[in-house]
């Protein structure tokens, strides 16, 4: 039997969901243009597409929005907010925001001229967008084991050091206005990187000058692997882990809707104070005033209390325990998957899985329409339709390293049974996989297309 860890809390309040039929899947799924990120969530019955603010807030996290200071100005909230991110990120400065994506777009705007390049071990989809936006080149440098979702390197989310070295001396480091590293490594498998690699390179980045900043959304989960697979860490607690890795850079970029276990909420974290000054005058343009960024004093409050909890061990091991449980279940049913598993997902190796369906016509996309159709199940893709990319200058094509299916685990919400279910649904689609066909995009934007690009069954 698979061990399933048992979960380090009770259900308080419960949500219902229910399975609609597969005639009516089939019809919607058509209507939203095959694009699984056009179905209502009512109509699904197990919601794989994102961990991302999706999952269950803590009764202390609901307990805490009560609390909240709503002031314009120096609330109260702010300055708790401010507190666990000065302890655990060690970052002389942050600004809130109401993402991610609006910390990264604050920085490529402060940092990316046109004709720069970002290097770091993979971007994610919004951090290549945003680079992209600014006219600047992202660039991935992850080490060659990351390629091979059979290789069980501990740590594939490593950047290759002897890579970045090549890369700043044919670039120039005055083309390389910051560097990054993305912990976990979402694109690639949710991977870890390990401190001795963060430790590299952040030496390679402060000989040359160059600002290092991590994308930090998954850190606490990376934190875990270095404690279980890094020697001399095993035992360090998670927080002083985190703090090592956060001592290596200038800065970070997160999404409180990973790690700090909110359904809304980001920063930006820096050292540099006339950095921070010129974020405070974007955020007060586009986002808000500094010491709320877009976010009600209870998103500060939540995300407060949730950075604590996301660092709490014994959650950790049920969450790592948790997505490790479903991988290990898709192995044993003969589904090929990105191994080791990462932290927040497994990644179904839609390459190997579909290996009649070319990359241009989508493997990844027609195994998420199946999940749908079989189970009512939404993973999301992570292939050629989110990564592929057309160079503007030279017209050539890249492919991503891989076409992978991720199905993300929301925190805290989806039981063993849950996990039961998605595996048998994946088991039934093997055994017909050789009468699933591919797709065509019918419509995409220029830029993140995988979230409104309409498709056609070929
Ligand atoms: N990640 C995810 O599902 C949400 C968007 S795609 C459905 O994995 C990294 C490593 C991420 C990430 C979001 C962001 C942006 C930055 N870096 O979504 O803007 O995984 O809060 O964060 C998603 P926001």
């Amino acid at each position: 039997m698979r061990p399933y860890p048992p979960e380090p809390f009770r259900i308080k309040t419960v949500e219902s969901i229910r399975q609609i039929s597969r005639e009516e899947r089939e019809s919607l799924l058509k209507a939203a243009g095959y694009n699984i990120f056009g179905l209502r969530s009512e109509d699904i019955y197990i919601d794989l597409l994102t961990d991302s603010g999706t999952g269950a807030m803590s009764d202390r996290q609901w307990a805490a929005l009560m609390q909240a200071d709503e002031a314009y100005a120096g609330a109260r909230s702010y300055y708790k907010l401010a507190e666990a991110i000065g302890n655990i990120f060690g970052h002389k400065f942050f600004v809130p925001t109401h993402q991610g994506r609006a910390a990264e777009h604050i920085l490529s705007t402060l940092l990316i001229k046109p004709g720069n390049a970002i290097p770091s071990n993979t971007h994610f989809d919004t951090t290549e967008a945003n680079i992209r936006a600014r006219d600047g080149k992202p660039v991935n440098l992850a080490i060659d084991e990351a390629a091979d979702p059979t290789n069980h390197h501990p740590f594939k989310g490593n950047l290759d050091a002897e890579k970045l070295e090549v890369f700043i001396q044919e670039v120039g480091v005055e083309k390389i206005p910051l560097g990054m590293i993305t912990i976990t490594n979402n694109a690639i498998g949710g991977q870890p990187v390990s401190l001795e690699n963060m430790r590299q390179v952040s030496e390679i980045y402060r000989y040359h000058g160059i600002p290092f900043f991590i994308d930090a959304c998954r850190y606490a989960e990376n934190a875990y692997f270095i404690k279980q697979r890094e020697s001399g860490y095993e035992n360090k607690t998670i927080l002083e882990i985190a703090q090592e890795c956060f001592a290596l850079s200038d800065g970070a970029t997160m999404s409180g809707k990973k790690d700090a276990m909110v359904n809304i909420g980001g920063f930006l974290t820096m050292n540099n104070e006339d950095l921070h000054q010129q974020a405070c005058n974007e955020l007060v343009l586009r986002e808000g005033f500094p010491t709320y960024g877009g976010l009600a004093g209870r998103d500060l409050e939540a995300m407060a209390v949730g950075l604590w909890e996301g660092l709490d061990e014994a959650y950790l091991s049920y969450r790592v325990g948790q997505v490790g449980y479903l991988a290990q279940g898709l192995l044993e049913a003969g589904i090929p998957i990105v191994e080791p598993p990462g932290g927040h997902a497994v990644y179904i190796d839609a390459q190997r899985f579909l290996p009649h369906i070319q990359r241009d016509e989508f493997p990844g996309q027609a195994l998420s329409v199946e999940l749908y159709v079989e189970g009512g199940i939404r993973g999301v893709e992570l292939g050629s339709v989110s990564f592929a990319y057309t160079d503007p200058e030279t017209g050539e094509k890249h492919y991503p390293l891989m076409e992978l299916v991720r199905l993300a685990i929301p925190r805290r919400m989806y039981t063993q049974a849950h996990m039961d279910f998605v595996i048998e649904t994946l088991a039934r689609i093997a055994e017909r996989r050789e009468s699933i066909r591919g797709y065509r995009i019918a419509y995409a934007p220029r830029l993140l297309r995988h979230f409104t690009a309409k498709f056609e069954p070929l």
